[in-house]
């Protein structure tokens, strides 16, 4: 391998279409963090550059839904997305966005380079155009029926029911997304960019170059090139976008793939007027952490680009990773199938580490994996607070007690075997942890930090200091010197060894031990004697706190009541007998008196409309008899208004008001939802008064 002297890491830029979840923090963000902060402790010349792509078709698309500009999409996408990572402690040295000027002009200066150089091909192909909406329609404008299921509602790109991929072709009944038109073929001119040219080069440069590749990643890639590569448009017609820089080219904008890698390039510009170091000279080590719906855009597309125009340097590595699942099901944000990071934060104030943890010890590195609130209540009560805290925990109690707050000397004359075994444990581990971490294999790296404080549990065990007897002849005390001396500078080597992983709790260690950050320099991890003899520490402060089931249960309540049940996932769902059967009691325990300061009633619908800019939301006028009530109702999605008109419900009368697009609503009605995600009225067996109540 070459050596390096400075290194670029770049993380897969986020749709501004939406807030992130935890998928994305657990393919792409975590690990990236994980690797720069390491590389920072090894004092290595790195920056960490990121940012918002805001261009493309998933933009559009939300503002359409919304009702809003793409402009005003960005802006509040990019603001909500921003302060997620902050949040979790994504320490990029830069988090931009590709609505910026400086990519703009970096994206068209880049495009046009090639264009002046004749790299790209010119072709009128004929595209779908709305006549109503006056515009050319992107394949996920076009829904119509799917040839192989039959789904109704097939995108233009794929079938989200039965997963083929599809081209606007294949669908029967098309019809425009936009306008409902039946979409007509029209001319248009694009710019081809020729990967098949740069077929063999790829095939030298990946295939034989980059064996060490990741197998995911290196699988994906020898497919791609095995089949052969064909031109592919790097221009769209589209108002949204960065212009085509090339006279006749009105209407059209870069494809969003084009430009949002080089959003990289532009980021590192922004970042710092020595960028060409980073992009240019051939002893930059580049890595792309990306998830693996990106690999070949990563690994194929933009490494064409960057050759084809000359100057820049080529990824060393895309360690990119597979799914994540949430609960046994595939993530899905159209179905808010998901944990959103913004909602994890006002959840657990405070407690990103535990998440880092979790996402990082059970990270998607080498197929799909599953992320449970069980899996994360059992890894933080049972690694975190019994394994890590309670060595950290014990150590400094058992300092404080045995040997009066302060760092013990280190006896020689009565070291032993076990004391040995254990020091000699945190160079290997170590050793262990970078060779880990150079390879991207951080979960394995996180096991080694763990089993560290586990064997560190484990030494303790044995050596029992508070059992020792002192008093004179005796050497108890140098005993318990010893251990606790050991089990000091373990504590430090741990927190060294945990920064990159869990930068919140090696911040606290560190005030317990009241020594500063320097410390945690990846240099001195393995050392015996990182805390002075005599240096008189803090007390414990507990690192970790247990996760209780009332919170798991509070969680998996949240994503279950969230959940959104679309067509294709209602339909599918029907073929499932399994799905049928409702899922046991999750919610806590509760006392009848709990239950009894409920006061429901039975309400009759007086009147139901939209509500604007809400997809989900029905605003009810309920009579209760004595009075009127406002109430909205996230049912739009499965009634229509004047089907429930006059029906009786019941309202828990006695609920706070709430505010919703700014809309007081002044109570709740009960639903209950079948296997299928139907929702049923709970109502009366036969019409009785207003306002009755239930119990
Ligand atoms: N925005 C796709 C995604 O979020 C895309 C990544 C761009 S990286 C240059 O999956
Ligand atoms: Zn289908």
């Amino acid at each position: 391998m070459t050596d390096f002297n400075r290194i670029l890491v770049t993380a897969a830029l986020p749709y501004a279409n939406g807030p992130i979840h935890i998928g994305h923090l657990a393919g792409v963000y975590i690990p990236a963090d994980i690797y720069v902060r390491y590389q920072r402790a090894n004092k290595r010349d790195i920056k960490f550059v990121c940012g918002s792509d805001e261009h493309g078709v998933p933009i559009t698309i939300r503002a359409m839904k919304e009702g809003v500009s793409p402009q005003q999409v960005v802006d509040k996408y990019h603001a909500i997305i921003k302060e997620s990572m902050e949040q979790m402690g994504i320490s990029f040295d830069i988090y931009s966005r590709t609505s910026n000027k400086i990519h703009h002009e970096t994206a068209s200066d880049f495009f046009r380079k090639l264009y002046d150089d004749g790299l790209f091909e010119e072709k009128e192909t004929e595209q779908y155009f709305d006549e109503k909406a006056k515009t050319f329609l992107a394949d996920r404008y076009i829904v119509g029926t799917c040839p192989v299921c039959a789904n109704p509602n097939a995108y233009g790109d794929q079938c989200e029911r039965c997963g083929s991929s599809l081209s606007p072709d294949q669908l029967i009944n098309p019809r425009s997304v936009l306008s409902d038109a039946i979409p007509v073929k029209r001319k248009t001119r694009h710019w081809y960019f020729p990967l098949q040219d740069y077929e063999a080069w790829l095939k030298e440069w990946l295939l034989e170059g980059h064996k060490e590749w990741k197998n995911n990643v290196y699988g994906q890639c020898k497919s791609w090139l095995d089949n052969g590569l064909q031109s592919r448009a790097m221009t769209r017609d589209s108002n949204w976008g960065i212009k085509v820089p090339v006279d006749g080219a009105e209407g059209k904008v870069l494809y969003v793939w084009f430009d949002a890698p080089i959003g990289y390039i532009s980021a590192t510009k922004e970042l710092t007027g020595q960028w060409k170091d980073y992009w240019c000279k051939p002893d930059t080590k580049l890595v792309h952490f990306i998830g693996k719906d990106n690999i070949v855009f990563h690994c194929i597309i933009f490494p064409a680009m960057l050759k084809a125009h000359g100057e820049f340097v080529l990824p060393d590595n895309v360690p990119a990773n597979e799914f994540l699942n949430i609960e046994g099901d595939k993530v899905s944000t159209s179905r808010n199938w998901a944990v959103w990071v913004n909602d994890y934060v006002k959840d657990f104030p405070d407690q990103q580490d535990i998440l880092r943890y979790v996402l990082c010890s059970n990270a998607p590195e080498t197929k799909d994996n599953d992320f449970t609130w069980k899996d994360f209540q059992d890894r933080n009560n049972s690694e975190l607070v019994s394994i890590f805290g309670n060595f950290v925990n014990r150590t400094f109690v058992l300092m404080h007690k045995l040997c009066s707050g302060k760092v013990p000397p280190l006896h020689n004359d009565i070291l032993d075997d076990t004391d040995r075994a254990i020091i000699a444990e945190f160079e290997t581990t170590k050793n262990k942890v970078s060779d880990s971490l150079e390879n991207y294999k951080f979960r394995d790296a996180l096991f080694e930090v763990i089993d560290l404080a586990r064997k560190g549990n484990k030494y303790l065990q044995e050596k029992e200091p508070w059992k020792k007897q002192t008093g004179e002849g005796m050497d108890g005390q140098k005993q318990i010197d010893n251990c606790l001396h050991i089990c000091l500078q373990l504590t430090a080597n741990l927190s060294i060894l945990i920064n990159p992983f869990l930068p919140y709790t090696a911040k606290k260690m560190l005030h317990m031990m009241k020594v500063v950050e320097k410390m945690l320099e990846w240099e001195n991890a393995g050392k015996p004697n990182l805390l002075k003899t005599g240096y008189s520490l803090r007390e414990p402060q507990l690192l970790f706190r247990k996760i209780e089931d009332t919170e798991v249960a509070t969680q998996v309540e949240k994503l279950r009541s969230g959940l959104i049940k679309t067509e294709a996932s209602k339909e599918s769902s029907e073929n499932k007998t399994e799905s049928k059967v409702a899922a046991p009691v999750t919610k806590a325990e509760i006392q009848f008196d709990d239950f009894a300061k409920l006061d429901f009633r039975v309400g009759q619908i007086l009147s139901a409309s939209k509500v604007e800019k809400a997809d989900k939301l029905l605003k009810l006028e309920i009579d209760l008899g004595f009075e009127k009530r406002t109430i909205l109702s996230g049912i739009a999605m499965h009634f229509n208004p004047e089907e429930i008109i006059n029906k009786q419900v019941v309202v828990v009368a006695n609920l706070a008001p709430r505010k919703m697009r700014g809309i007081d609503s002044q109570g709740m009605i009960l639903m209950a939802e079948d296997g299928e995600g139907k929702l049923h009225f709970v109502s009366p067996e036969s019409i009785i008064n207003n306002g009755s109540s239930v119990s």
